[in-house]
């Protein structure tokens, strides 16, 4: 059979597909969102969709994946109802948060997806903790695994103190975890050039002794190798790995972004020579894996799920009002 990095042609279509779904999924959200139907907070993901995807060819039944609040993308990635994802972001019953989460605080127990995060780096320690966790069983004979997390944060997170602490522990104890940096660039109006003395964001770990690589995050199947590469180097028992991805956000921070940090030419030009999805539609016409035609009723057919998706998360119900004291930590 013909391999594409190492990925048959279906699956290369099914990375295609999923890659496009995140991108119509966010660009209905926002668009509910311009509608007063999302309310609250909302970080997009769109131009980053190469490294969930990407990220996820190396996962295996039992892996763990953690994020901060721009979580939707990553989320749907590790096969979370799409449904759950969208009436969460209404609010609504039927959301993956029974609507109390919202944006920031989708949750999916099933898929091992532990959040969505608000407190900016607050995920790096949560994620190192269930390497431990896994380690721990796999250790005393619990539950014999050779899971790893997979545990993403961004290019401003990396510069918090607590980062520094899991890494040390996650090294000392050779913890299995892959730390995936999402350097978009910017965290929020701040540039990488602004906040980080070395810009080399991969080399944060050395001085633990962490292992880091860049790889380039508007590239699937690069990310696909590197991430099949560190996910081996954890499951062998050689501690954890740094993997930074060189991607870019084009929409703003979150919904309400003045812009002004960044010129219009700048996301333009991204949007033209480096977006992940047209690069892989590319990749998949040149070598005849599906026809222009082909990939284009792809994405009808995913505008018309995620027109399906939004109608069922507003026709959904609101949580009733008692729901305001039920899972609510009390001492
Ligand atoms: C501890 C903490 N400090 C500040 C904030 C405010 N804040 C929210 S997002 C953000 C920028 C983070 O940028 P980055 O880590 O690059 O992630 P990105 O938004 O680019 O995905 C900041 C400073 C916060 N939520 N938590
Ligand atoms: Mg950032």
């Amino acid at each position: 059979m013909e391999k594409h990095n190492n990925l048959g042609k279906e699956q290369v279509v099914k990375a295609y597909t999923d890659m496009l779904f995140i991108r119509r999924f966010e660009e209905k959200a926002g668009q509910l969102y311009g509608m007063g139907l999302i309310e609250g907070f909302c970080h997009l993901y769109i131009g980053q969709e190469a490294v969930a995807v990407g990220m996820q060819q190396a996962a295996k039944s039992g892996d763990s994946s953690i994020t901060s609040y721009r979580d939707h993308g990553l989320m749907l990635a590790c096969g979370a109802d799409a449904k759950g994802v969208m009436a969460e972001l209404l609010g609504k019953k039927s959301g993956c948060s029974q609507g109390k989460g919202g944006s920031m605080h989708m949750f999916d127990v099933e898929k091992n997806f532990f959040g969505g995060h608000g407190i900016v780096a607050a995920q790096v320690p949560i994620g190192t903790g269930i390497a431990f966790a896994n380690k721990y069983k796999r250790d005393n004979n619990i539950n014999k695994n050779d899971n790893i997390v997979f545990t993403y944060l961004g290019d401003g997170a990396v510069n918090q103190g607590q980062v520094y602490e899991a890494f040390n522990m996650a090294s000392l104890w050779k913890l299995p975890v892959v730390y995936i940096i999402e350097n978009n660039e910017y965290a929020m109006g701040t540039s990488v050039e602004r906040s980080a003395a070395v810009t080399d964001l991969y080399k944060r770990g050395e001085s633990c002794g962490i292992l880091g690589h860049k790889v380039d995050g508007m590239d699937f199947f690069a990310v696909a190798t590197a991430a099949a590469e560190a996910a081996e180097h954890c499951r062998s028992g050689n501690g954890p790995i740094i993997l930074e991805a060189k991607t870019y956000r084009y929409r703003g921070h979150s919904m309400s972004d003045p812009a002004k940090y960044r010129s219009k030419k700048e996301v333009e030009y991204i949007k033209e020579n480096k977006d992940p999805i047209e690069s892989l539609k590319q990749y998949i016409i040149d070598n005849k894996i599906a026809s222009d035609e082909e990939c284009n009723k792809y994405d009808r057919e995913i505008r018309n799920t995620i027109q399906e998706i939004a109608n069922f998360a507003q026709n959904s119900e609101e949580p009733a009002l008692d729901e305001l004291w039920t899972d609510v930590y009390k001492s």
